[in-house]
């Protein structure tokens, strides 16, 4: 471990040394501590402790760490990230800024590559000023959870406030969990299928974690009616929080395939229902359902436009940014996940968006979630047991193994759709909705009977 002093009395170390390291420095000091969290084959968990231990509040700070080349940062989060060459900038996540006199603060990364940083400075000075860069610190992964895990049988009651570790999504306790549930269907047409009988089969009968509610911007949706689709959204996310069910409020954009059409929208619907969400942790956003017909580089720019909007008001929940061609990861539009990889979006807690037909999107489609899920955070928010059109035949061996690859990789998933819509796709026989029955398989069809008993199998929360 070394120390840096700043012209402005401020002294930044690294320490090559694990979470709980705890490092001394002199009273009128600030400190940052670099540990490697998590480590796999072709990537690593940073994580940095930004601590003021001088007599007096600092209003900001701003961290930079230089990686090797074939290194890169993937994602960060209760930071903001940026990079120029090889230099990845950090400041404030906004509201982890200001650090009262012996306050902390963390921020973490997610780097591609093996390279660990090679030198660090904070608020411009080296972090070695006396002796050049900083020697990279090698560290082991903490041993114990970071936070006690909360307790209760529900889904949100055993896990908690989500955030994205790695390639994964854990639990407040730090733990890497899957999320297992259903979408609605098109609000706009399904909504007497979303009722206190049917939300109970689902976090009873079913066993879900996850209630994705799919409110389509076109076709008769939001911009007909903001106000009433938006309390829509908003009742049923409280639906979904009394019976401690994960909620992922979709945003379903569809035709057009281009998400900034909706970008304005986007910003006035997000503003809301972040705000009325603020002090839940159950909810995730998923900011564009599936883009097509747009480059990534257009997607990257609308999610770096609608996050801040969320994040003004809901700091830590996960949002979800669509891909491209689908939210195909790019391969329905020749594409692939390198573009996202070489390219991510420049916000931390995120995840992204995977979609797959399972009659009609088989090995190569898997071969390619199997290679992204190695270097992004994924989330399948959207699968059908059927055809791209959501119907024709139910592939029942199709779905089986995207289940199972899903399963392994712990990557959650909902199944379109939570609805009796006269399509194969569909969970309820046409006719269920509005009666009085919705639990057991008496009212499911096909494809619903087999995902309610995939879905019940045990969570590894
Ligand atoms: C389909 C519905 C269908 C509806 C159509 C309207 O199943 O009833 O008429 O949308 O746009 C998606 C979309 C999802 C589609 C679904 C099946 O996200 O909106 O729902 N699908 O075509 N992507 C791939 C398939």
């Amino acid at each position: 471990m070394r120390r840096w002093r700043l012209a402005a009395g401020v002294a930044v170390a690294i320490a090559a040394a694990s979470v709980a390291t705890v490092i001394a420095q002199p009273a009128n000091a600030e400190t940052a501590a670099f540990t490697v969290t998590g480590s796999w084959s072709n990537g690593y968990q940073g994580q940095v402790e930004v601590r003021n231990n001088t007599s007096s509040t600092i209003n900001t700070w701003r961290v930079q760490l230089t990686l090797p080349a074939g290194t890169t940062i993937v994602n960060s989060w209760s930071a903001t990230q940026s990079a120029s060459g090889s230099t990845w900038t950090f400041t404030p996540a906004g509201w982890n800024g200001t650090l009262a006199a012996g306050a902390s603060t963390s921020f973490g990364f997610i780097a591609s590559g093996t390279g660990r940083p090679t030198s660090c400075s904070v608020n411009g000075a080296s972090c070695d000023g006396s002796s050049g860069p900083t020697t990279p610190p090698v560290t082991t992964p903490p041993t114990t959870p970071p936070t006690t895990p909360p307790t209760g049988t529900t889904p949100v009651a055993q896990n908690g406030q989500l955030r994205v570790c790695g390639v994964k999504l854990c639990n407040a306790a730090g733990k890497a969990i899957q999320l297992r549930g259903m979408s609605t269907h098109g609000l706009q047409w399904f909504a007497d299928c979303y009722n206190d009988a049917s939300l109970d089969a689902l976090a009873d009968d079913w066993k879900a974690d996850l209630l994705r509610v799919s409110m389509y911007v076109q076709e008769g949706g939001y911009e007909t009616n903001p106000a009433g689709f938006t309390a829509q959204v908003n009742n049923l996310v409280e639906e979904a929080t009394q019976r401690g069910l994960y909620s992922i409020i979709d945003f379903h954009t569809l035709t057009p395939g281009d998400p900034n059409y909706n970008l304005a929208r986007a910003k006035t619907f997000f503003a809301e229902v972040s705000a009325r969400h603020a002090s839940k942790n159950n909810v995730i956003y998923e900011i564009a359902n599936e883009p097509n017909g747009v480059s990534w580089a257009g997607i990257k720019s609308y999610a770096e436009q609608v996050i801040p909007v969320i994040r003004a008001n809901d700091p830590d929940a996960v949002v979800i940014v669509g891909s491209r061609g689908w939210s195909s990861l790019g391969v329905s539009e020749g594409a692939t996940s390198s573009e996202i990889t070489a390219n991510p979006v420049n916000a931390s807690n995120i995840m992204y968006a995977f979609h797959f037909y399972a009659a009609s999107h088989k090995d190569n489609y898997r071969a390619e979630v199997q290679r992204a899920a190695a270097s992004l955070p994924l989330f399948v928010t959207e699968f059908g047991t059927v055809t791209y059109t959501g119907g024709g035949q139910v592939d029942l061996a199709s779905t089986a193994t995207w289940l199972d690859l899903l399963d392994r990789l712990q990557i959650g998933y909902a199944n379109w759709t939570y609805s009796d819509a006269d399509e194969s796709s569909a969970a309820f026989r046409p006719g269920t909705c509005g009666g009085p029955t919705y639990a057991g398989t008496g009212v499911l069809t096909e494809s619903g009977t087999y995902l309610r008993s995939r879905i019940r199998t045990a969570d590894n929360f």
